[in-house]
């Protein structure tokens, strides 16, 4: 008997007529390899990743599936059409899906909404007998117990040599910009630890640094430190992402240097309280804020990727530069500095729609939109102000008396492979400095007709 065929396909943000997508941050892109391992072995799966190489469209397949988020939802739309106008059917699920699951639904014949790991074999086996629905709607969290993603799917395809590796999911905080808090309605769920040191055993040899991309390693401290002392022996080295209150805990730090931390990204937002009021994110400043946070990471020798947002009501463009002194002042491994943006589904988009702020219906769909274009009316300075700050703020903290200011910084040569790799990560985020500003989102050649579905 003939077997059944799924393609399942990650799309990229955009795509310049005649130029080759943007090459930095090319990860193993985790949604396909759990969608892939919750396959069952009886059918066939290919994947395609749109950074990275051309879509065989005419390639025969059963089904295709489409992982949306909403930056790539535009291109996503046109690949979905490619194989719709085939007569191949869609199903598209991830973040955007979840948020946006009436629009997804106008170009796919199937949109799941949530965690994908129970629904996936349900929609497969829909496929096979042709009774496909519209909608499979995740309730509630998942037990994420059992998840085997398989990245088999990767192999002869060049991501950069990271382990990306889930041992959580959601973050428990309600930050009004964040589309997580939405998405999994402010909850976290574990994976058991067996599990994860299983997966980090099998990757352990091919890979030198682990990204763990939970959205907040620390959103259950007594789970986290649970983890961290299971990790001990593995002796791998990792990064993550974390909520600052967890730099005032002692024994989480020491845990996390000794389970081989490297670094955490943490959400510093702003330095203005009352913008961090306005995120929902006073947290931030608890217990001696910033200052005494930082003081404790640096005593435990853990580097910083600092983050900030600019374009809340209380910033100007005053903001900027004791921003970046501040991230230089503290010598952050690498910092971001972006503009607010308000994804759909979030509280933010929903009050700036009711204030009447957004210059966009849509602006992820709106083909005046481009990569880093302001989508809103800031109150303190123009949305064009906003963009050229953001910009010059990146540049300055990238540009190169910076770079070598912090990289001789202690911390940041705390092992010779963090400091080695300074050099490469640093002048990798100065080469994307302005890289992506006015891409274009979807592909700018693209000629056919966005199909939509009933
Ligand atoms: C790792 C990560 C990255 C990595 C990407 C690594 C890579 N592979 O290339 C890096 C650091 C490069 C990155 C960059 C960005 N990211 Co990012 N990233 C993440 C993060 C933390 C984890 C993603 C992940 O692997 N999760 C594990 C997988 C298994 O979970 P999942 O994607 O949710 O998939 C599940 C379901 O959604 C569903 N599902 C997913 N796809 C599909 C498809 C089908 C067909 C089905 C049925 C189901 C399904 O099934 C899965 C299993 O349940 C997420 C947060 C998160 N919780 O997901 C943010 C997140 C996806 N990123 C986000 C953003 C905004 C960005 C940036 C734009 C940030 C910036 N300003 O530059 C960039 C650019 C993104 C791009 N597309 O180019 C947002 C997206 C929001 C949105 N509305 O779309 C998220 C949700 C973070 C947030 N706080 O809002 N990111």
């Amino acid at each position: 008997m003939k077997r059944f065929r799924v393609t399942i396909v990650h799309p990229c943000v955009g795509r310049k007529p005649g130029q080759e997508y943007v090459r930095t941050w090319q990860m193993e892109p985790l949604p396909a390899a759990t969608l892939a391992g919750l396959t069952p072995k009886h059918i066939d799966v290919r994947f395609y990743d749109d950074r990275m190489e051309l879509i065989p469209f005419d390639e025969p397949t059963d089904l295709v599936a489409i992982s949306v988020e909403t930056y790539t939802a535009k291109r996503a739309y046109q690949i979905a059409s490619e194989y719709r106008q085939r007569g191949i059917p869609v199903v598209m699920g991830g973040f955007h899906a979840s948020l946006c699951p009436d629009e997804v639904a106008r170009y796919a014949e199937s949109v799941v909404t949530g965690e994908a790991e129970i629904l996936w074999p349900q929609v497969l086996d829909d496929a096979q007998h042709g009774t496909l629905q519209k909608f499979y709607r995740a309730s509630g969290r998942t037990s994420l117990a059992g998840l085997r993603p398989d990245r088999s799917i990767f192999q002869g395809k060049r991501y950069l040599p990271v382990g990306l590796v889930e041992a959580g999911r959601g973050c428990h905080f309600k930050c009004e910009f964040c589309a997580v808090q939405t998405v999994f309605d402010s909850t976290q769920t574990r994976r058991p630890t067996d599990d994860i040191l299983a997966e980090l055993r099998l990757l352990k040899d091919s890979r030198k640094l682990f990204f763990f991309v939970d959205d907040n390693i620390t959103s259950n401290m007594r789970q986290a430190k649970e983890f961290f002392r299971a990790l001990i022996p593995l002796n791998i080295r990792w990064v993550s992402q974390a909520s600052i209150n967890a730099a005032h805990d002692e024994e989480f730090l020491d845990l996390l240097v000794r389970s081989g931390c490297q670094g955490v990204l943490i959400g510093f937002e702003s330095l203005n309280p009352a913008n961090l009021k306005s995120m929902n994110k006073t947290f931030n400043t608890a217990k001696g804020g910033f200052e005494k946070a930082l003081g404790n990471l640096r005593r435990f020798g853990i580097r910083v990727y600092g983050t900030f947002i600019f374009g809340y009501d209380g910033d100007t463009e005053d903001s900027f530069l004791p921003t970046v002194e501040f991230a230089q002042e503290h010598a952050f491994y690498i910092a971001a500095f972006n503009h607010l943006t308000p994804f759909p589904g979030t509280p933010l988009y929903t009050r700036l729609v009711a204030e009447g702020r957004m210059l966009y219906d849509a602006w992820w769909l709106d083909d005046r939109y481009s990569y880093n274009r302001i989508p809103f009316q800031p109150r303190g300075m123009e949305p064009d102000a906003l963009q050229r700050a953001c910009l010059g703020a990146r540049k300055a903290f990238y540009g190169w008396p910076s770079i070598l200011k912090r990289s001789v910084d202690p911390v940041n040569r705390g092992n010779a492979f963090m400091w080695r790799n300074f050099y490469m990560i640093n002048a990798m985020h100065r080469n994307d400095v302005s890289l992506r500003d006015h891409y274009p989102l979807g592909d700018q050649a693209w000629t056919g007709t966005l199909l939509t579905a009933n």
